[in-house]
């Protein structure tokens, strides 16, 4: 058989569904021996949308989510996704076509080293220059990728090795597993908190990653010790938990920090620390904390482990939870209540232009609680992160390792091809909507329905927060619009626009019920941003 038909076969034999991107001149042979796969290419309008779409379809699933570009100008276009899904730990393996290797040691059209560009972006970068390794560079490439800390992986594939003749078959499939913890560090950990006096877990996206979010809650529950998540991790512990506290990741003062002050040992569970630098939540350096996680902490100064548990988390918290003697009560409980009386302020607010917490409430009332929200990064991503409830792990995605603008809209096809019976929302700033907005007919033509909720205030909102706060005036952060309503139309999608507070649920109600693509226009009022900031920088701790 040609190289590119084993290629092809060593994907299908991986359990790829899908495979998002765009051809080209490189790759036809790959893209001729797809017609005879099962597997459904995604043909996007942008490699940027479709290395989003692989990076929350592998964050959703598990599985690594695959794109495709052609070599040079197509590659390029892949990186921003590629790099979101290696620091966000999604699994995904990008794939380029490449010149034939008669050229690629000089200039020649459009060639780039590809193999090298992905190194930094990639835990793993490989150029095929014969036929007989395809089959042992997918299989790595794929296995790198879902081993923890899952991320990307980067295959080139020079466009005359794909059409070489080879006779050869796919690597049998096989899932590395996390190894039990070592029992002298399960015990350490269990005295550590045992002796403790005010105990507080940090929860990561790595409980998502372990699916260990029901024995974190048994822990929590058995162990009595409160619970923050990082954005990330939204959902890993249920909101109505009688432990949960909500989620922490705001880089200014929020009144789980005043739980992490008042804390002696700190448990970071599946917590990586590019979600959220510990030099925001542990200044003082100076606290116990115990590390359980699937591999060993990065190091930091911030970040001084007494002890390590590496190994499976769930066998880890069921280990621990057995012996260490729980707390008696929960000495944090306030902090959630104040959260709790932030998410319910101005819920009945009927100004224009509506209140991120008001806009917030509504989209929480009319979602089902299995449903997917993906945010998009911006002051919005601050206040969804920090007040949308989540009952269910991974119903509400955050990029906060990379946090990349414009993943939202085709992170939304990602999901809704991953959970076609789930509503899916995409959250978003103008501007990081117009950044993949073209992504909206791939949604079209794949029939993947899903709604977009706009947070329109003409401006790169988050910076102008950050520069009013630091500077106290604002620095060419200023757009103009096209109108949102017509713009969908124009797909041959809907389009709504917010002109009263009230409208505003029933609208999102609407939409959610619409099968088709629908765009929320909605004005909001960021003068609560810093409102935000100057009340928690006056905040007394409530505990
Ligand atoms: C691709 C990319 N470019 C720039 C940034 C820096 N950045 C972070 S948030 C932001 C503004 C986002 O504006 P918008 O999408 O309108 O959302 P808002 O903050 O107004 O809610 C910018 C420029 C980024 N994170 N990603």
């Amino acid at each position: 058989m040609k190289a590119a038909e084993l290629f092809v076969r060593c994907l299908e034999n991986e359990g790829v569904e899908y495979i998002f991107g765009i051809p080209g001149e490189e790759n036809l042979d790959v893209m001729d021996a797809l017609l005879d796969s099962s597997i459904t290419f995604i043909t996007t309008r942008h490699e940027q949308g479709a290395a989003f779409m692989a990076d929350v379809y592998g964050r959703l699933t598990g599985k690594a989510g695959v794109c495709l570009a052609t070599l040079g100008p197509g590659a390029t276009n892949l990186v921003t996704g590629v790099a979101d899904a290696n620091m966000d730990h999604g699994p995904v393996v990008a794939i380029a076509g490449q010149a034939s290797t008669h050229r690629l040691h000089k200039e020649s059209h459009q060639v780039l080293d590809l193999e090298l560009m992905f190194q930094p972006i990639t835990k793993y970068s490989s150029r095929i220059l014969t036929p007989n390794v395809i089959s042992e560079v997918v299989r790595k490439a794929f296995k790198v990728a879902q081993a923890e800390k899952t991320g990307a992986s980067f295959i080139e594939f020079p466009e005359n090795i794909a059409e070489m003749e080879i006779e050869d078959h796919p690597l049998p499939v096989k899932h590395a597993h996390s190894p039990e913890p070592a029992s002298e560090r399960v015990d350490y950990a269990a005295e550590l908190i045992s002796n403790a006096k005010n105990p507080i877990i940090l929860a990561g996206n790595g409980v998502i990653r372990g699916k260990a979010w029901q024995q974190l809650a048994d822990f929590a529950e058995r162990t009595r010790i409160p619970v923050a998540n990082t954005f990330m991790a939204k959902g890993v512990i249920p909101f109505k938990h009688p432990m949960a506290l909500g989620s922490a990741g705001l880089q200014a003062n929020d009144y789980i920090s005043c739980g992490f002050n008042k804390a002696d040992v700190i448990l970071c569970i599946g917590y990586d620390l590019v979600e959220y630098h510990p030099y925001l939540w542990h200044p003082s350096k100076d606290r116990t904390i115990i590390h359980i996680d699937m591999t060993p902490a990065e190091v930091d100064a911030y970040y001084p482990v007494a002890c390590g548990v590496i190994g499976d988390i769930k066998h880890s918290l069921l280990r621990i939870m057995k012996i260490a003697s729980p707390h008696t009560g929960n000495s944090m409980r306030e902090l959630r209540g104040a959260l709790i009386d932030d998410m319910n302020q101005h819920k009945e607010n009927d100004e224009v232009p509506i209140k991120p917490q008001k806009i917030i409430w509504d989209l929480r009332t009319a979602m089902e609680l299995e449903d997917i929200a993906i945010s998009d990064v911006g002051a919005h991503k601050m206040w969804m992160s920090r007040m949308f409830r989540c009952e269910l792990p991974n119903t509400c995605i955050i990029s906060n390792g990379f946090a990349s603008m414009g993943i939202a809209v085709p992170g939304a096809i990602g999901a809704k091809l991953a959970f076609p019976d789930r509503k899916v929302v995409a959250v978003t700033g103008d501007a990081g909507f117009l950044m993949n907005s073209q992504e909206i007919e791939t949604a079209l033509r794949y029939k993947t329905p899903f709604v977009i909720l706009i947070w329109n205030d003409s401006a790169y909102g988050l910076i102008e927060w950050k520069q009013m706060s630091q500077f106290n005036r604002p620095s060419n952060i200023k757009f103009n619009n096209p109108d949102f309503v017509m713009y969908a139309e124009s797909f041959g999608a809907k389009g709504y626009r917010v002109e009263r507070s009230a409208d505003l649920l029933p609208i999102l109600k609407k939409a959610l019920a619409d099968n088709t693509v629908s765009i929320i226009d909605c004005p909001v009022d960021y003068s609560e941003n810093l409102k935000l900031t100057s009340k928690l920088g006056e905040m007394v701790c409530p505990i």
